[in-house]
């Protein structure tokens, strides 16, 4: 589904229903700093258009996919760690994915291991 989702919380954020603190806006897109962060640079990248999951936005947007993905970079070098960053989706709940409104986060800011806990 494309359109908002009343009781989806990203699309309250979108639609400035809820407050965030934007740091990266564009017509497709929108990026707001998580409100639990995990590192020094936590910033969620959302579509502007509800989504469930990130095969879900690719399937039915898939240049807004790339616009997720381009602006994580910017928002990654405008935090100044643009050389090294984590791009995650988590898809469904068995993955940790809570918030079901397609979600790029970026992470940055400090070390990161692997395989991921
Ligand atoms: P997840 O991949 O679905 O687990 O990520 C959801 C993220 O959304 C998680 O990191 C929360 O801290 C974050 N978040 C938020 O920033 N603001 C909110 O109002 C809610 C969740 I609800």
């Amino acid at each position: 589904m494309s359109t908002p989702q009343a009781d989806c919380i990203f699309c309250k954020i979108v639609a400035g229903e809820i407050p965030a603190t934007v740091v990266h806006e564009s017509p497709t897109v929108v990026a707001f700093r998580d409100l639990t962060p995990q590192a020094p640079t936590h910033v969620l990248v959302v579509p502007r258009s509800h989504y469930a999951n990130a095969a879900e936005l690719s399937a039915g947007e898939p240049a807004t996919m790339a616009d997720l993905v381009d602006a994580a970079a910017a928002v990654a070098r405008d935090d100044g760690v643009g050389e090294d960053y984590r791009l995650v989706f988590n898809t469904g709940t068995g993955a940790g994915q809570t918030v079901f409104h397609t979600h790029l986060h970026v992470l940055g800011g400090r070390p990161f291991t692997w395989p991921p806990g």
